[in-house]
C-alpha cells in the first residue's frame, strides 16, 4: 500500500465526523461511505472499510520502511539478530571518544571492557528517565509522512553521562548495525548541544525502544534506535550499537553523502488524501489532507480550485496571489488507533494533561488532519491547490527550488466539473 493509502485509512474517521458535523453529509440523507463512494476508483473499498476506524497514529505494520542493507538488518533470522546484539537479550551499546579526535572520556562504555551498556541497563535508567512523545517520521525526499508515531525511549545525553566525557566534545555520531559491511553503514550525528538540552517546548533526543506503547520490532529499528523529534528520519537511526563522541564539528552523515542537506528540520506543509476525480457543477464536494507540523507550526491549511485555461497570477511561481480558502484543521481525536487498546493513550505528559486532553493543538513535529466543501460553479477542468500557513503567518511552502533539506511543493491535482 503506497504511504497516501495508508494515510487515507487513518484519516477516514476523523474525516467522517467532520463531515457529519458539518450536516453536509447527514442533512442530504447520504451515507459517508456513499458521498465517497460517488468518487469512483479504488478508493472506494478502502474509505468504506476504513470509516469505522479512527487512527491518528500508524500501525506500526503499516510505517513505511527506510533500512537501508543487504541483507535489511530487520530480515535476518531471530537466530541471527539475537547474534548481533539486536535483540533485547542481546543488544549492546558503546560509547567511545572518535579515535580520529582528542575528545576526553573517563569511562568508555565498551565491548573489549565489558563495560558496554546493555538493555537492562537501558531499563534501569528508563525507570527514573523515560518519556514518551508524538513525533512524525519523514523523510527528507518524501512526499507524505512514513508515519506517526506515539515514541518512548531515554534521552542519549542519559546515556552519554555514563561514559563521564570531560573535555573536547562537539559532536556526538551515531551508527546503526549494517552488517558489520563499513560500506553499508547508515551513520547521522548531531551537536552535542542539542544532545544535552532541549528548547522550551522540545522534546529530547531519545534512544527508542516502544513504539505506540509495544516494544520496537527489528522493522522500526529495534531493539533501540535513535528518535530526534524535530527532525527528518535521516538523524533517526535505527538499530543503534555505537556512539561516538568527537571533537570534529563537522557533520559525517550517510544523508549529507546522498546529496541532502543535514540540518533538517521538519518542514510545515500540506497534502490531499481524498479529492473526487468528477464533480458536479453547482454540488459540494468533500476534500481532505493532511499536514505536517513543522519548525513553524501551523495556523491554516488552505486550498485554491482554479479553472484551467484561466489567466494565473503574473510572476508567481508559488502562487502566492492565488484565491486560497481556508480548509478546517481537524481537532484532536478521541480515539489514536495505532494499536493502542481502544485507541486510549499510555500518560503522554509532555503533551497531553492529565485529562489525556492535548496541551496545545496540533502539537508541533506531528500530523493533522483537514477537510473542506468544494463548490465549483462551471463545468471545466480544474487544478485543485493546498498549502499551508505557518504559525507566523508565511505560507509555505515558501520559495524554495531545492528540496535537499526537506520535500515541500505546493500540490496540485486535477477535477473534472460536470454540468
Ligand atoms: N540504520 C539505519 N537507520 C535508518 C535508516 C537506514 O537506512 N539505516 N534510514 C533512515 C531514514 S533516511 C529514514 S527516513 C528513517 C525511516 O524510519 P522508518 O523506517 O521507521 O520509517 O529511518 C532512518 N534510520
Ligand atoms: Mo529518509
Amino acid at each position: 500500500m503506497d504511504a497516501i493509502r495508508r494515510l487515507a485509512q487513518e484519516h477516514t474517521e476523523v474525516t467522517r465526523r467532520y463531515l457529519l458535523q458539518l450536516g453536509a453529509a447527514g442533512a442530504a440523507g447520504l451515507s459517508v461511505s456513499r458521498l465517497w463512494a460517488q468518487q469512483g476508483g479504488d478508493a472506494d473499498a478502502l474509505l468504506a472499510e476504513a470509516v469505522s476506524r479512527l487512527e491518528y497514529l500508524t500501525r506500526e505494520e503499516n510505517f513505511r520502511n527506510a533500512g537501508r542493507g543487504k541483507p535489511k538488518p530487520h530480515t535476518l533470522p531471530a537466530a541471527k539478530l539475537r547474534e548481533v546484539g539486536l535483540s533485547r537479550e542481546t543488544w549492546w551499546l558503546e560509547i567511545l571518544p572518535d579515535p580520529q579526535s582528542n575528545a576526553q572520556l573517563e569511562r568508555p562504555l565498551s565491548r573489549a571492557s565489558g563495560t558496554a551498556l546493555d538493555f537492562a541497563g537501558l531499563m534501569k535508567l528508563a525507570e527514573t528517565r523515560a518519556v514518551r512523545f508524538m513525533s512524525v517520521m519523514s523523510c527528507t525526499n518524501g512526499r507524505e509522512p512514513f508515519g506517526m508515531g506515539l515514541w518512548e525511549g531515554v534521552p542519549m545525553r542519559d546515556v552519554v553521562w555514563l561514559a563521564r566525557p570531560t573535555s573536547n566534545v562537539r559532536r556526538v555520531f551515531y551508527y546503526g548495525y549494517h552488517n558489520e559491511d563499513k560500506e553499508q553503514r547508515f551513520q547521522s550525528s548531531l551537536p552535542i548541544g542539542r544532545v544535552l538540552e532541549d528548547p522550551p517546548g522540545e522534546h529530547p533526543v531519545i534512544l527508542c525502544y516502544k513504539l505506540n506503547n509495544e516494544w520496537l520490532t527489528p522493522k522500526r529499528g529495534g531493539p533501540v534506535r535513535v528518535i530526534v523529534p524535530e527532525e527528518y528520519g535521516n538523524r533517526s537511526v535505527k538499530w543503534l550499537q555505537r556512539i561516538m563522541l568527537t571533537n570534529s564539528f563537522k557533520a559525517n552523515d550517510t544523508y549529507a553523502e546522498w546529496n541532502n542537506d543535514t540540518v533538517s528540520h521538519l518542514k510545515t506543509c500540506a497534502r490531499f488524501i481524498h479529492t473526487p476525480e468528477k464533480m458536479k457543477a453547482g454540488e459540494l464536494a468533500a476534500i481532505t489532507g493532511v499536514a505536517q507540523v513543522g519548525m513553524s507550526g501551523l495556523s491554516k491549511v488552505q486550498h485554491w480550485l482554479h479553472l484551467q485555461g484561466e489567466p494565473l497570477p503574473d510572476d508567481d511561481p508559488y502562487f502566492a496571489k492565488g484565491q486560497w480558502k481556508d480548509a478546517e484543521v481537524l481537532p484532536a481525536p478521541e480515539q489514536w488507533g495505532g494499536g493502542l487498546p481502544d485507541g486510549k493513550l499510555p500518560p503522554v505528559p509532555r503533551q497531553f494533561d492529565a485529562t489525556g486532553k492535548p496541551r496545545q493543538w496540533p502539537l508541533r513535529n506531528t500530523i493533522v488532519h483537514w477537510a473542506a466543501l468544494l463548490r465549483a460553479p462551471r463545468p471545466g477542468k480544474y487544478e485543485l491547490r493546498c498549502r499551508t500557513i505557518d504559525a507566523n503567518g508565511i505560507a509555505q511552502p515558501m520559495p524554495r527550488p531545492f528540496p535537499k533539506s526537506g520535500h515541500n511543493v505546493i500540490q496540485t491535482v486535477q477535477i473534472v466539473v460536470q454540468s
